[in-house]
């Protein structure tokens, strides 16, 4: 924290020298009123007032300047200097990538943050030779089960319509005999309200900021993984700014990923509660339906060490190390 107010005390002083103010764009994939975005928001006033206003970002939130799924595209391209996205959301190109996805491998906030300081050299090794340069990184809240009727088995998913936000998600759908379509967070409500889809897995904070109560009457809690956003900058802006902003950016990010962090964690019950208040049913799967998950569980971690070798093994012993 110190060392934050130093750099901001010592960024307010240069603002008195004039210098020319670059203007960052920041796609956002989700609404503005999610955590994810109002941590972006202030962490781009962060870097605005830090860098006295020499780098000002606007964040775009609901995909309104790129989609999710090309939001990482747009900041290796420098269509934009920099954004956030669901790196698990691209685990084709890497399998790496989806690491944060292996269903019940870290289930709660403490074994997510193990699983991210496992996971961080690596990927950061890994999104560098992508030209993109990790600045912060927040965690979803535990990801449940929604669905418009009472569910107790993996039977009784049977050719439901499955809005899937990733490959991991997309595989547990096929494996439960569900049918998966990829469907943007932005774009859930319509696709519930019109019978496009009529389940998904994720948390209670994206079926709260949806109103998925609108169309979905039931919320599992499953505790299956805590996916996380990613906000990084494209490597050609980063190397040409200067050692100072780039100071000021990092301490930025430090405190975003604390209070993102914070934020996460304090709207897991929150939204949970908005659900119920809508009128949904909220609880824990039961025991038989947590059994036959966790066998499918195991066949997506069987797959996904098989994909991601060895870097992908000693990642999740430094994480089973850790606990
Ligand atoms: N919400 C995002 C990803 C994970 C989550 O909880 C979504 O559903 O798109």
């Amino acid at each position: 924290m110190k060392k934050t107010a130093t750099f901001l005390a010592a960024s307010a002083l240069l603002a008195a020298t004039p210098a020319v103010a670059e203007k960052w764009d920041m796609p956002l994939a989700y609404s503005g009123s999610n955590f994810h975005s109002v941590t972006a928001a202030e962490f781009g006033k962060c870097v605005t007032t830090g860098t006295g206003g020499e780098i000002e970002i606007v964040t775009h939130p609901s995909g309104s300047l790129f989609k999710g799924g090309d939001i990482k595209r747009a900041v290796q391209t420098g269509q934009a200097p920099i954004g956030e996205r669901l790196l698990s959301g691209h685990q084709n190109e890497n399998p790496l990538f989806g690491v944060d996805s292996i269903p019940f491998l870290a289930t709660s906030f403490d074994a997510s943050e193990k699983l991210w300081e496992a996971t961080k050299p690596t990927l950061e090794g890994l999104l560098a030779e992508q030209n993109l340069t990790l600045l912060y990184s927040v965690p979803w809240p535990p990801q449940g089960l929604y669905f418009k009727k009472e569910v107790t088995s993996v039977a009784d998913m049977e050719g439901v319509k499955f809005r899937s936000y990733n490959n991991a998600t997309a595989r547990l759908a096929e494996l439960t005999g569900m049918l998966p379509v990829t469907i943007e967070a932005a774009e859930i409500s319509q696709a519930f309200a019109t019978g496009v889809a009529e389940s998904m897995v994720s948390s209670g904070a994206t079926g709260y900021d949806r109103k998925v109560w609108e169309s979905l009457t039931h919320f599992y809690e499953v505790d299956a993984w805590l996916p996380r956003n990613h906000i990084f900058v494209n490597s050609d802006v980063w190397s040409g700014t200067s050692e100072t902003n780039q100071n000021v950016i990092r301490a930025c990010a430090e405190l975003a990923e604390y209070a993102g962090t914070w934020r996460s964690k304090e709207y897991t019950g929150f939204t949970m509660a908005g659900l119920r208040e809508g009128g949904m049913t909220v609880g824990p799967a039961g025991d038989g339906l947590v059994g036959e998950l966790k066998e499918i569980g195991a066949t997506m971690t069987s797959e996904w060490l098989e994909a991601a070798g060895e870097s992908g093994a000693s990642i999740v012993d430094a994480f089973k190390a850790a606990q």
